[in-house]
């Protein structure tokens, strides 16, 4: 309740009429869902921090696809805020983790109709070789516009775009969040430096934007550039960040992947150098964003098995809560809970669990409840 009329008030009296000034940049055709979802994530930045988690309805550890389920309500009684969707292997029923996209669609849908925040990434397939986005091979120049290969790019995109058009409300197509290409500073996907000149980046990723708003019509994205942490030599670097960037006219959300700094340690040394990189880096992308107009935010984060019974609180929330440049991201975005030896938030029996219930309980942290309904029945 007090964080309602935290952000009842913040809007009402400091929210849209202060920070009107910032807007969708990639699509000046943007729907009215695109804009007034943009100005929700401007809202309350600096205010109140959305939760995020990757696939929250979709499975979790030991359950898969139950009704209502979702690992971090049963932990702390809320749902996320922000929905974090996996689009790689659009050309077969089920993306690369096995979530049947006529699944995710509905899901989609019910957290829209509910207020929750959409967000898709997108491991693109080798469009080539068919094998997946960890396949390194250089075919990036032959995938752009004249390249002999274009229509294999042109393949998945198709896919893509239709589905992003199927996720409907009434007839709307549902304004979401769209990160493709992301960790592209990194040389683990075909994309990524090393396997792709910077130059062609780029225009991969405005062919992308390009393509979905004048051949597919696409209008209810904000378009996300994430590059990954662990490339950057130092976290506070702007060059290292702009590795890659699109150009203000293609990107309305500054994000970052940022794995490294938040890594749980025995070593408490380590630790309070990871916390102070995290913050430093925020601190620049916030920066930027302020500059430039944009929003920005933690698109993907965690710590593996997250060993650290107070990581919630101690890793994440205190240190952003501390710095009023790093709290003006938007949301944070806690990565899938796939297996125990591979998942990102808490869930019941696991070590964190009266810390998440501390960090959701903090003020400062915005859950479905507080930006939306709730579909808790
Ligand atoms: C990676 C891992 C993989 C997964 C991929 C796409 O980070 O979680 O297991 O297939 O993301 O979601």
């Amino acid at each position: 309740m007090q964080k309602i009329l935290i952000l009842i008030f913040c809007s009402v009296f400091l929210g849209y009429s202060c920070h009107s000034n910032k807007t969708i940049t990639s699509d000046k055709s943007a729907t009215k869902g695109a804009q007034d979802l943009y100005k929700r994530l401007e809202a309350t930045a600096g205010k109140g921090i959305m939760i995020g988690h990757q696939d929250a309805l979709a499975y979790g550890l030991g359950w898969w696809k139950k009704e209502g389920m979702c690992d971090m309500y049963r932990v702390s009684g809320e749902y996320p805020a922000v929905y974090g969707w996996e689009i790689g292997d659009i050309h077969t029923p089920r993306n690369l983790d096995s979530v049947a996209f006529s699944d995710m669609r509905n899901w989609m849908i019910d957290i829209h109709k509910n207020g929750g925040i959409n967000a898709i990434s997108f491991h693109m397939d080798n469009p080539v070789d068919g094998a997946s986005s960890w396949d390194t091979s250089k075919i990036t120049k032959d995938i752009l516009p004249g390249g002999k290969d274009h229509q294999k790019l042109l393949f998945h995109l198709d896919l893509a775009a239709n589905f992003i058009k199927s996720v409907q409300v009434d007839g709307n197509a549902v304004a979401m969040i769209y990160r493709p290409f992301h960790e592209h500073n990194g040389n683990w996907f075909w994309w990524g430096k090393g396997n792709t000149a910077e130059a062609d980046y780029i225009a991969l990723f405005k062919f992308n934007v390009d393509y979905f708003k004048t051949k597919h019509n696409i209008h209810n994205l904000i378009y996300a550039f994430s590059p990954d942490r662990s490339r950057m030599k130092s976290s506070g670097s702007r060059t290292d960040y702009l590795y890659g960037y699109p150009g203000d006219d293609y990107v309305d959300l500054l994000g970052w992947d940022n794995y490294m700094d938040v890594k749980a340690s025995n070593n408490d040394s380590l630790n309070a150098i990871g916390i102070k990189s995290l913050v430093a880096g925020l601190e620049m992308i916030a920066d930027l964003a302020a500059e430039k107009g944009k929003i920005c935010a933690l698109t993907e984060t965690g710590s593996e098995s997250i060993k650290d019974p107070k990581w919630f609180t101690q890793r994440i929330l205190n240190p952003i809560k501390a710095s009023p440049k790093a709290r003006q991201i938007t949301y944070i975005s806690f990565w899938r809970n796939a297996r125990e030896s591979h998942h990102y938030m808490s869930y019941p029996g696991h070590m964190t669990e009266a810390d998440f219930k501390d960090f959701v309980k903090d003020p400062m942290t915005l859950t479905l409840k507080d930006i939306g309904t709730n579909f808790a029945k």
